[in-house]
C-alpha cells in the first residue's frame, strides 16, 4: 500500500544511529549516545521555541556574551537546555558554547569528547517567529581521558571534526548530521516525539542561482564580491537572505545557492564564529559535495584555529558558484 503523507515513514533517528553503530563492531557506543543527547535537548529546544510567543521567553536577557552581543532569553534557555543534557551524558568532558567565554566542564573528566555548540543561532530571528537553528561540532578529545579538558581539545583544526550538524527550528524542525559517511537529514514529527529519517544521504546542486548575503554591507564589502553579486543580478538569480546562518544554509544546501559573509569595516576578520559556526556546516557541505572556502586556496576547515571564539568570513553552497565568488584552486583535499 503506498503511504500517504500523513504517515511518517523510515526510521527514527534512534534506531538510525544504533544501525550505524553496529556497522563499527569496535564503537564504544559514547558518539551514538552523544548524538542522541544533542536530540534530546533539540526536541526540547523545539517546544520553547514553538510557544515562545505564549510563555514569557522572548526579549533580551539584559546581558552580554563574551561577543558583546546582548542575550536573548531563548539564547540562554537553549543554552541551559543542551548543556544539561551533555552534562546528563557521561561521553562529553566539555563545551564550547557561543554563550560563554570559557570552556564548560561538565564534570565528566572521563568522557572522551567535547562538543563546540551555538545553543541557538539567529538572534535577530528569535522573537519575531523566523527560523533558527543549534549548530553543534563534536571531537575526539586529545588531552587524557581523567584529566580536565583544556582549549587544545577545541583547537584541532576542522579536519578532526568527528561529526558536525545543526537542528533546525523552521516550518518543520530538522536534525540534519554527519559522521564523514554523507549527511543525513531527520524530520521531527512532533505527535510522536520522534526524529524520522526524512532526507538520506543530502548532496547539494552543483550549481545554483540563489545568492544569500546581507546588502545592507554593499559599500563594505570588497570589490571582488560585489563583481560577483553584479553578475548574479545581471543573470537575474534570486537574492534570498533570512539572516539565520542555518536557515539560509539549509535552503541552498537543496536548492543550490551560496551563502556569502565577507569581512566588513564592523567585522573585519568577519562575523561567523570558526570553531562552532562555520566548520560544522564546512563538514557537512564537503559531505553533500560542496565547499565552504575563504579563498581560492584556502578551505574552512584547513583554517588553523587560534582563540576559541575566533571569527572569519565564509563562503560556502554549490561548488561552481564558490568557485565562480572566489577562482579556481585546490582547496579540497
Ligand atoms: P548570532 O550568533 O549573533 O545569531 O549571529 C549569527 C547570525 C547568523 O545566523 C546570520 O547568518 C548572521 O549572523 C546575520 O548577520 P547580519 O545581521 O550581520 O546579516
Ligand atoms: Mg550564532
Amino acid at each position: 500500500k503506498e503511504n500517504t503523507l500523513a504517515q511518517p515513514v523510515g526510521i527514527t533517528l534512534e534506531r538510525y544511529i544504533m544501525r550505524k553503530q553496529a556497522e563499527f563492531p569496535f564503537a564504544t557506543g559514547e558518539l551514538s549516545q552523544l548524538l542522541r543527547d544533542l536530540a534530546l535537548a533539540g526536541k526540547i529546544v523545539h517546544r520553547d521555541v514553538n510557544r515562545a510567543g505564549l510563555a514569557d521567553i522572548t526579549g533580551g536577557m539584559g546581558t552580554q556574551n563574551v561577543q558583546g552581543e546582548n542575550q536573548k532569553k531563548l539564547d540562554m534557555e537553549a543554552h541551559i537546555r543542551f548543556v544539561r543534557a551533555l552534562k546528563n551524558g557521561r561521553e562529553t568532558c566539555a563545551i564550547l558554547s557561543e554563550e560563554e567565554a570559557e570552556i564548560i566542564h561538565t564534570d565528566n573528566d572521563s568522557g572522551n569528547y567535547v562538543v563546540a555548540m551555538d545553543p541557538l543561532d539567529g538572534s535577530s530571528n528569535i522573537d519575531v517567529n523566523v527560523s533558527i537553528g543549534t549548530l553543534f561540532s563534536i571531537y575526539r578529545r586529545i588531552t587524557p581521558p581523567g584529566s580536565k579538558a583544556t582549549a587544545a581539545d577545541f583547537l584541532q583544526g576542522g579536519r578532526r571534526q568527528v561529526a558536525a550538524g545543526y537542528i533546525l527550528y523552521g516550518s518543520s524542525t530538522m536534525f540534519v548530521y554527519t559522521t564523514g559517511h554523507g549527511v543525513m537529514g531527520f524530520t521531527y514529527e512532533q505527535s510522536l516525539g520522534e526524529f524520522f529519517l526524512s532526507h538520506p544521504d543530502i548532496r547539494v546542486p552543483q550549481d545554483g542561482t540563489i545568492f544569500s548575503c546581507n546588502e545592507g554591507y554593499w559599500f563594505d564589502y570588497p570589490d571582488s564580491i560585489r563583481t560577483f553579486l553584479m553578475d548574479c543580478k545581471r543573470k537575474e538569480y534570486s537574492g534570498r537572505y533570512i539572516g539565520s546562518l542555518v536557515a539560509d544554509y539549509h535552503r541552498n544546501l537543496f536548492n543550490g545557492g551560496i551563502y556569502l559573509y565577507p569581512p566588513t569595516s564592523k567585522n573585519p576578520r568577519g562575523k561567523l564564529r570558526l570553531l562552532y559556526e562555520c566548520y560544522p556546516l564546512a563538514m557537512l557541505i564537503e559531505q553533500a559535495g560542496g565547499q565552504a572556502v575563504i579563498s581560492a586556496t584556502e578551505a574552512i576547515l584547513d583554517i588553523v584555529p587560534t582563540e576559541l571564539h575566533q571569527r572569519t568570513p565564509l563562503f560556502i553552497g554549490s561548488t561552481n558558484m564558490v568557485r565562480a565568488l572566489v577562482g579556481a584552486g585546490e582547496t579540497v583535499p
